[in-house]
């Protein structure tokens, strides 16, 4: 696979090959979303959110909101991290004000209901979505793919929503390991599918969310968010060595280390609680970082904003940095202090 020369130049692109820019490209988690009206207003023609995401149509231009109000360097593909769930088999709706609901799997006889070979089929309209994408973004633009990694993934399907603690999937993984695995593998090799399908239509880089990579223990971090991790991402070496990968291991605190060492990713994403100074000195001496601002300093914008976000410019302007928040932008956030934090990332000279 040869790179277009549209795609080596473009910023993110070269960020995450480990340049060092005169200023960051910036993207936002969650960029597109509720706290826009217009998302809004076009997730009002879907049946559901589930519909809105295997609606191409659609689906392609909520992608396509933020980038026509924002200088934004990279759009992410519009879908969610639990299609994987929905894909394999096993029910998930999005009650309205309540966030996902699943069946939860707790034993050998749940895990029997999933199944992988309807998976590509039932994603195809997402990669539809993705080749839309690739023919109508701006040539400035990188297309970023994702996923949830097996562990978040897997903390929906045994929770059966989204919990403070991940009670029920921290018990089942100590209680029944080898059971709980057959869980992991079947998410990774899914993932692997999905994600494959993905940078066939037209993804230039892919994004693993791990958004519930925090509080693990040495042995369960290992096992469960490591491990798959490198599964896949040297999966998709094999069949798409060019393709950068960035992990997004959510509060995993000084274990980033060996995320970052052992998993092979491209490029990591960090919370808002990663010192700057440390993560530059033990993380970005070796790979690109993206990151990190606290999604509430976008709620309350003026100062805190400024200072905030020139912190992150100065801590990390010295090497490979992707700037980004530390977690998705949240609904209550003004538009208006998304434009004012592009401004400043785009107008920053190292
Ligand atoms: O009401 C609505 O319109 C639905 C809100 C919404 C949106 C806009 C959900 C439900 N998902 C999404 C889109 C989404 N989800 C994207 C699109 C691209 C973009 O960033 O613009 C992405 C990348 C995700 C990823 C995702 N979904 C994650 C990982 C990132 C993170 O925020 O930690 C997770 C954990 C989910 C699950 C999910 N989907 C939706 C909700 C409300 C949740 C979280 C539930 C919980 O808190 O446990």
């Amino acid at each position: 696979l040869s790179l277009e020369p549209a795609n080596k130049d473009k910023r993110l692109m070269k960020a995450l090959r480990g340049e060092t820019l005169d200023r960051p490209p910036i993207w936002l988690m969650r960029q597109a979303g509720r706290y826009l009206p217009e998302y809004r207003q076009t997730r009002s023609k879907s049946k559901d959110f589930l519909d809105l995401c295997y609606s191409p149509e659609l689906a392609t231009e909520v992608t396509h909101q933020p980038l026509r109000r924002f200088d934004l360097d990279a759009a992410i593909l519009f879908a969610d991290i639990l299609l994987i769930p929905d894909a394999l088999g096993q029910g998930v709706v999005f009650k309205e004000g309540e966030g996902p609901v699943l069946d939860a799997i707790s034993d050998e006889a749940g895990l029997g209901k999933l199944n992988l070979d309807g998976v590509e089929k039932h994603l195809a309209p997402v990669f539809e979505t993705v080749a839309n994408l690739s023919a109508s973004l701006a040539d400035n633009v990188a297309l970023i793919g994702f996923a949830g990694s097996p562990w978040t993934v897997a903390s929906y399907m045994v929770g059966g929503r989204g919990s403070p603690d991940q009670r029920s999937v921290r018990i089942w993984a100590f209680r029944e390991p080898d059971v709980f695995a057959k869980l992991i593998d079947l998410i990774t090799e899914a993932t692997v599918v999905y994600l494959r399908r993905q940078i066939d239509a037209g993804a230039e880089v892919i994004q693993l969310f791990d958004s519930w990579a925090a509080h693990l223990p040495d042995h369960e971090f290992d096992r469960w968010v490591i491990a798959p991790t490198a599964k896949i991402v040297s999966a998709l070496r094999q069949s798409h060595p060019d393709v950068p990968v960035v992990g997004f291991p959510r509060g995993a605190g000084a274990a980033m280390m060996r995320y970052a060492a052992e998993t092979g990713i491209t490029a990591i994403s960090l919370d808002s609680g990663v010192p700057v100074a440390w993560a530059r000195e033990n993380l970005q001496a070796r790979l690109p970082v993206q990151g990190n601002l606290d999604p509430f300093t976008l709620v309350a914008g003026g100062k805190a904003l400024e200072d905030e976000a020139t912190r992150i410019l100065r801590g990390f302007g010295t090497g490979p940095h992707v700037f980004n928040l530390g977690h998705g932008i949240v609904p209550e956030t003004p538009p208006e202090h998304v434009a004012r934090l592009v401004d400043i990332v785009t107008g920053w000279k190292v």
